[in-house]
């Protein structure tokens, strides 16, 4: 085998066009990763560090788990890819299976896609196809929300709110879009524990001024994630998704949860729904579903969505929609392997167990110099710092930048640091990771 340190010397790092990333600074001080193992990278210079965001929000059950590990394994050399365009597997139907038991009541079906963007573009797709075949054909319009991520496809942009994902395509946006005001007010909501008391009436906007602006019957969904990640960890006031799930049922308009994040544990329950008490037509999920190892994303469908479509179709076709990996066997295995992992170590529990002591870790960082605010749910949280003058973000880059060097990996977000861990995590992780944090605000300036 390769000496990992030897290949890395040897790469030649300028043909990756790396995503979402400054290219050019990335290969003039890359930081490469050679191996990880449960809540730790190893560094290409040999150093542990510990993985505060479950690298992309996704690494639930931590890296390397032996069970996923080894169902990856198995099934490349047992059956390595089959359709699932009238063909079938069995580890898709079964991995199906097992994500309607974790769903909320009401939810019987599953369309597997390979990332989160593709189950934004399929709930969508989903939504609009729906109102069509029971004659309400005029629901064609969507409403997102300020700061939300949605992925970075077509759809997902459309009723995605973070600008810098919107600038360059603003020709190809789905054009019947609107988009709700999104959920801070730092003036009003500063360093809330948990959600804040105040605020529900900010959903009141879908029924004062969206939909008087369109007429309902020109409304298919409206999507958000119920806890917002990359616009830079936003948790919803109390109550507030709950009316906008009173306000959509009023008006005969689909709730999609985007839980690509908020899924699979991160709040305690298997879903954010659970968790809030409140119930979406529609579910999208990604990253935790298979804790990272293999892509893999999805839609969870209401049962009486999935009867409208099968009524409609006859015999035929009910969805004109799918990928070539849908429901990829790896990813099935994977999925199945990552599920077992999270029920025989109740790690969605455990996660509900150890947030009061994240909630804790997050708020002891406030006080700290240029500390605005800090906010958490269950085991999301962050912290936000002021920007500098004429360098908007550049402050919470440093400290990414200072904690990586000191051994923990988290995300900047703008001026916003956010902390997303492993599930496995134990009081220790959590003590190194806001420990490293603090110093790395402290020596920030
Ligand atoms: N919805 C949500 C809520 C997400 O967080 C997606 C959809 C898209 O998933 P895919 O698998 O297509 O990437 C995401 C993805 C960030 C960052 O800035 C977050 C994501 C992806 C890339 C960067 O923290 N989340």
């Amino acid at each position: 085998m390769t000496d990992p340190a030897e290949l890395v010397r040897s790469l030649d790092l300028e043909p990756l066009w790396m995503p979402l990333t400054a290219n050019r600074a990335f290969k003039r001080s890359p930081r490469l990763v050679v191996a990880a193992k449960d809540l730790y990278y190893t560094t290409a210079d040999g150093r542990q560090v510990l993985d505060g965001l479950a690298t992309l929000w996704c690494v639930n059950a931590g890296h390397c788990r032996p069970k996923i590990v080894e169902a990856i394994g198995r099934q490349a050399g047992t059956l390595d890819y089959a359709s699932s365009y009238s063909l079938g597997h069995p580890l898709a139907f079964e991995a199906a299976r097992r994500v309607v038991a974790l769903a909320p009541e009401g939810f019987g079906h599953v369309f597997f896609t390979n990332s989160g963007s593709e189950a934004v573009d399929t709930a969508l797709k989903i939504a609009l196809a729906y109102h069509r075949l029971r004659g309400e054909a005029t629901r064609t319009r969507l409403v997102g929300r300020e700061r939300a991520f949605h992925g970075a496809n077509f759809g997902g942009i459309s009723v995605g709110g973070v600008p810098a994902y919107r600038k360059a395509f603003a020709a190809g946006l789905l054009p019947a879009v609107d988009h709700l005001r999104h959920t801070q007010d730092l003036g009003a909501r500063a360093f809330v524990r948990g959600q804040a008391a105040a605020g529900a009436e900010l959903a009141d906007e879908l029924e004062n001024r969206i939909i008087p602006l369109h007429d309902a019957s020109n409304i298919a969904a409206v999507i958000v994630e119920p806890v917002a990640g990359a616009g830079g960890v936003l948790v919803p006031p109390r109550g507030y998704l709950a009316r906008l799930r009173e306000i959509c049922d009023r008006h005969g308009i689909l709730l999609v949860f985007d839980e690509v994040i908020t899924g699979f544990g991160r709040m305690g329950t298997p879903f954010a729904s659970q968790f809030f008490g409140v119930t979406p037509d529609l579910i999208v999920f990604a990253k935790g579903i298979t804790s990272g190892a293999v892509p893999m994303g999805g839609v969870l469908v209401k049962k009486s969505i999935y009867q409208a479509f099968a009524e409609a179709a006859g015999g035929g076709v009910e969805l004109f929609h799918g990928y070539t990996y849908s429901g990829h066997p790896l990813a099935s295995a994977a999925a199945l392997a990552a599920l077992d992992t999270y029920a025989e170590e109740r790690l969605f529990e455990r996660a509900g167990e150890l947030a009061p002591y994240f909630e804790d870790g997050v708020h002891a960082l406030r006080g700290l110099p240029h500390v605005i605010d800090c906010r958490n749910l269950q085991l999301i949280g962050a912290v936000e710092l002021e920007p500098r003058p004429g360098a908007p973000g550049a402050r919470a880059t440093d400290v990414h930048t200072r904690a990586w060097d000191r051994g923990v990996f988290v995300r900047a977000i703008g001026d916003t640091v956010a902390f997303c861990p492993p599930l496995i995590a134990e009081r220790k992780h959590l003590d190194a990771l806001f420990g490293v944090v603090a110093e790395a605000i402290r020596a920030t300036a």
